[in-house]
């Protein structure tokens, strides 16, 4: 992940919001964007780091390797590392991959996604109605599977898509708390406020590491 230097290891570090609070309005509201990143955020960081505090074994390794070893994870404290870090890692996506700047994809990513899903058009309506069918919380993403084709996957909860094995591009948030102060039960309407922030610079730099 590009942004892997600010949380390299224990102690994690808050990520630092890339943009103002205000800098994606009208899309996402100040409001949202403070308690998500302040309080949500601020949060998993804080029970990861109280989680790992008496594992000392753990204090060298990577938010991205305590999210794909959960089998070397100590048992009594597993459950409370995998969510807690699964919750920074994709918060960092979330956020980073929004931007005040966007555009549309170009390059070897735009062909990629006509090639896979018709044309970005098609992609973003099938993104939509996918983000649409998440149940419960959880997260949308478009990520790059072994072979190397784009594809959307859903995780639920804190659930990774590293830890599946895919390549994340980008996400979107669908827990309630990413949305429900301005756009409150009308998930589509946020999702088209998020498309509209999308960063899709941070899109091709993820996939251009691939
Ligand atoms: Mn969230």
């Amino acid at each position: 992940m590009s942004n892997k230097n600010n949380c390299m290891s224990y102690p994690f570090s808050l990520f630092p919001l890339p943009y103002a609070y205000n800098a994606l309005e009208p899309h996402i509201d100040t409001l949202t964007m403070k308690i998500h990143h302040d309080r949500h955020l601020k949060t998993y960081t804080d029970k990861l780091n109280a989680a790992l505090e008496p594992c000392t074994h753990l204090h060298n390794k990577t938010l991205e390797w305590l999210v794909c070893n959960a089998n070397s994870l100590p048992t009594k404290s597993r459950k409370d590392i995998l969510h807690n870090a699964g919750g920074v890692y994709n918060h960092i996506y979330y956020f980073a991959g929004m931007s005040p700047k966007t555009c549309k994809p170009s390059g070897k990513l735009a062909k990629a996604i006509d090639c896979e899903f018709g044309s970005w058009e098609k992609l973003v309506a099938k993104f939509k109605s996918c983000a649409l069918d998440v149940f419960g919380s959880g997260y949308l993403w478009l990520v790059v599977n072994k072979q190397g084709n784009l594809r959307i996957v859903k995780t639920h909860n804190q659930e990774t898509p590293l830890s599946r094995g895919f390549c994340p591009l980008f996400c979107i948030d669908v827990w309630e708390h990413a949305y429900y102060l301005k756009h409150y039960n009308d998930r589509a309407s946020y999702i088209d406020d998020w498309f509209a922030v999308l960063n899709c610079d941070f899109a091709q730099k993820n996939f251009s590491l691939f």
